[in-house]
């Protein structure tokens, strides 16, 4: 029996942990390997024991980019009705926290999959790249708005066109990535994030993605009515009683997400 290309995980309460997990191929994202992500996502994102989601690969790669392997007798039509965005937008999509844990390479897909999510943790030797235009195509998984819409025309420009590699340190400082840690640190780093995230208020934490995602396409005038609705509905909720109550007794707030 071959291993599965994807391993659901439970490293601590309320996170789940993604693991891609073709290491033959660098984790290349083959057609059942981007079902599947897109299958526990939504399943995490339907599971109200789950309230942080990390995605990672391996030591060596996060995701080398689509396979090439697979797409390269691709035509037209086929690639339509593959509808491999839709399989891109559940990570987007997905209404928990999703910290993509990057060691290795992150090309092509790899880096547009990393930036599908909300926060990118990555090691120091993490490599990061849309490298589509040398064999003959373009970002296609997102690359040249996600990647535009983190780091600018120029840089995003730069990235695209001549598809050179660059490294984790680099990311950070174009604000594509969060937060570098050593490359042993990384997994690590990602769930004790996703365990301090889950211990938090699900609601506003829910709000708090909805709003930023939602708000970046919007005009700031209407991404700050969103952001007020927003805050006005957590009044409503349980848990916004008891975090000023658990404050004002100076006690740990216990959070259901009600
Ligand atoms: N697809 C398929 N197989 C791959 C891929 C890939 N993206 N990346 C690596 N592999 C395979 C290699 O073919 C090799 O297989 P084999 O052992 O059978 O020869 C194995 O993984 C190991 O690879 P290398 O020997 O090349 O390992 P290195 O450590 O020397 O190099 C690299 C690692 C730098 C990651 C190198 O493999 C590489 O450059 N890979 C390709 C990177 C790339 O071009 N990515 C972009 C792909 S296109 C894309 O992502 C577009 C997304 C939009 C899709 C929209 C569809 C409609």
């Amino acid at each position: 029996m071959t291993n599965p290309v994807v391993l659901l995980e439970r490293p601590a309460d309320g996170v789940a942990l993604i693991r891609i997990n073709r290491p033959e191929a660098r984790n290349a994202l083959n057609m059942e390997v981007r079902r599947l992500l897109a299958q526990y996502l939504t399943a995490a994102s339907e599971d109200a024991a789950i309230r942080c989601i990390v995605l990672t690969g391996n030591e060596k790669s996060f995701a080398a980019g689509a396979d090439i392997k697979e797409m390269a007798g691709m035509g037209a039509i086929e690639a339509m009705q593959r509808g491999t965005d839709k399989l891109w937008r559940t990570t987007a999509a997905c209404t928990k926290p999703v910290i993509a844990a990057v060691n290795g390479f992150a090309l092509g897909g790899g880096c547009e999959l990393a930036m599908t999510c909300d926060i990118i943790v990555a090691g120091e030797s993490a490599r990061f790249g849309q490298p589509e235009v040398k064999i003959g195509i373009i970002p296609g998984g997102g690359g040249t708005q996600r990647l535009t819409r983190a780091v600018g025309k120029y840089k995003a420009m730069r990235i695209c066109l001549t598809g050179d590699l660059f490294s984790a340190q680099e990311a950070h400082a174009m604000g594509l990535v969060s937060e570098v840690v050593p490359d042993v640190e990384v997994e690590k780093r990602a769930v004790a994030m996703a365990t301090q995230i889950a211990e938090l208020a699900p609601l506003a934490v829910q709000q708090i993605k909805e709003v930023i995602l939602a708000g970046q396409d919007a005009s700031l005038d209407a991404a700050l009515r969103l952001e007020t609705k927003a805050i006005q509905v957590l009044f409503a909720s349980q848990d916004q009683k008891e975090g000023m109550a658990a404050f004002i007794e100076k006690r740990k707030p216990k959070f259901q997400g009600k």
